[in-house]
């Protein structure tokens, strides 16, 4: 099978600030005894409208509806309202948790970890990429760890600047998401709208890696049938590239891995894959069971473990939280109470290191904005009572 990640150990300090060291057993595979994942419970929902404003209701709710055989996946292209790029904050998220927080025990997120689910989906199949590397940004407060993924200035231009190839084919899936999509439960199918990706509707859960507790926060698609309270109709939307030989089956079998954390992270019980031409023109349309998955993939040539990957994410979060535990500021800068940011590094095929921020890449992830590291300042604020 794939090689585990394993933790960059140089033995060197980091010449910007300090490093540090990681266990070596991260190394290990699938030994060890198998880490649960608890099922996600629903904390909350919102929407975020056209203008990117978000709302605590489910105004940008979307409803499943079978779309029309052939659909060409181009259709409104030139009407698309793309949501500029922007950086991976966690405002949204951590608005959503000031509101539901006085529900729990104090110090119930203690130890727990924050953070958007695709930073959580990317942590989990990191045992299985082999291509591209990813940078967190984070932070612990009162003993909770925020992570949100880094990107930087010329990161967000480089997003922002797809070749229009590119742009094409992630115009694809949005367009899919409009032909399976109505804004109310029985509408005919067809298009469902001119695509506008300002326009988002996020579920927030809570659940447990191993003994971390989690929240977290992600983009679902749409319902089947309508919403209830235990998040068993949602449904996520994919599309792949129709299956001619052996080769695209492997293929599409790995790209189930990040299909299968992505919803399984949520609780999202479905996925609904469009498969398409090249060009853009939808051919068969197939719904899969996200708990099926692993078991479909199974001693196959593109297979992957979950338990790795479940192993991997319970190890990688104690490595972290060992790393921050050890507040290594200056007496200075404790008096001054600088925020402490730490950045993590994934290489592919390597592993993963740690080093805290100095103060000039602080100011880069702060932005020049009202910020307490890259948390917003009203949540820091919030924090301290
Ligand atoms: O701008 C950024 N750097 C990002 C912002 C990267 C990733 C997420 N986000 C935002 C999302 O807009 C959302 O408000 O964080 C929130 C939660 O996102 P998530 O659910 O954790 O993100 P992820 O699981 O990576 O992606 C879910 C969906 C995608 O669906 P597909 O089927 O492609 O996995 O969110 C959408 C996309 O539809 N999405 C984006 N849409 C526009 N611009 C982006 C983006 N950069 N990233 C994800
Ligand atoms: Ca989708």
């Amino acid at each position: 099978g794939s090689p585990a990640p394993q933790v960059e150990d140089t033995g060197k300090p980091s010449p910007k600030s300090e490093l540090a060291y990681p266990p070596k057993s991260l190394s290990s595979g699938r030994s060890g005894p198998l880490v649960t994942f608890q099922q996600p419970s629903p904390l909350t929902t919102f929407s975020y409208d056209s203008k990117r404003e978000l709302r605590f209701d489910d105004s940008a709710l979307r409803y499943y509806v079978d779309p029309p055989h052939g659909a060409d996946l181009r259709y409104g292209y030139e009407r698309w309202v793309k949501r500029p790029e922007e950086k991976g904050r966690l405002d949204g998220l951590l608005k959503a948790w000031l509101r539901v927080r006085d529900g729990f025990p104090e110090g119930f997120m203690n130890g727990g970890v924050i953070a958007w689910r695709g930073v959580m989906t990317r942590i989990l199949t990191a045992p299985y990429e082999e291509r591209e590397g990813w940078h967190l940004n984070v932070m612990c407060v009162n003993g909770t760890l925020y992570l949100e993924e880094h990107v930087s200035d010329a990161k967000l231009l480089e997003k922002e600047d797809l070749t229009p190839h590119h742009r094409l084919q992630s115009y694809y899936g949005y367009s899919f998401e409009s032909f399976c999509t109505a804004g109310t439960p029985h509408a005919k199918p067809g298009w469902g709208g001119d695509v506008d990706t300002n326009v988002q509707w996020c579920s927030v859960v809570r659940t447990k890696l191993g003994n971390t507790r989690l929240v977290i926060g992600g983009e679902v698609d749409c319902v089947r049938g309508k919403l209830t309270k235990t998040n068993d109709t949602l449904v996520e939307l994919k599309t792949s590239l129709t299956i001619r030989n052996q080769l695209d089956e492997s293929r599409f079998e790995k790209k189930l891995l990040k299909f299968y954390f992505q919803s399984f992270l949520l609780g999202v019980p479905e996925i609904v894959v469009g498969f398409r031409s090249p060009a853009g023109k939808l051919g068969t349309i197939q719904s899969f069971q996200t708990m099926q998955i692993p078991r479909m993939v199974r001693g196959k040539p593109g297979s992957w473990d979950p338990s790795i990957c479940l192993g991997w994410g319970e190890r990688f979060l104690a490595f972290v939280k060992e790393a921050v535990q050890g507040d290594v500021r200056s007496a200075a800068a404790k008096e001054e109470e600088a925020p402490v940011v730490w950045r993590v590094d994934f290489k592919p095929r390597v592993g993963v290191s740690i080093i805290q921020l100095g103060p000039e890449a602080v100011e880069e992830v702060q932005a020049g904005s009202d910020r307490y590291g890259f948390l917003p300042r009203w949540y820091w604020e919030e924090q301290l009572h």
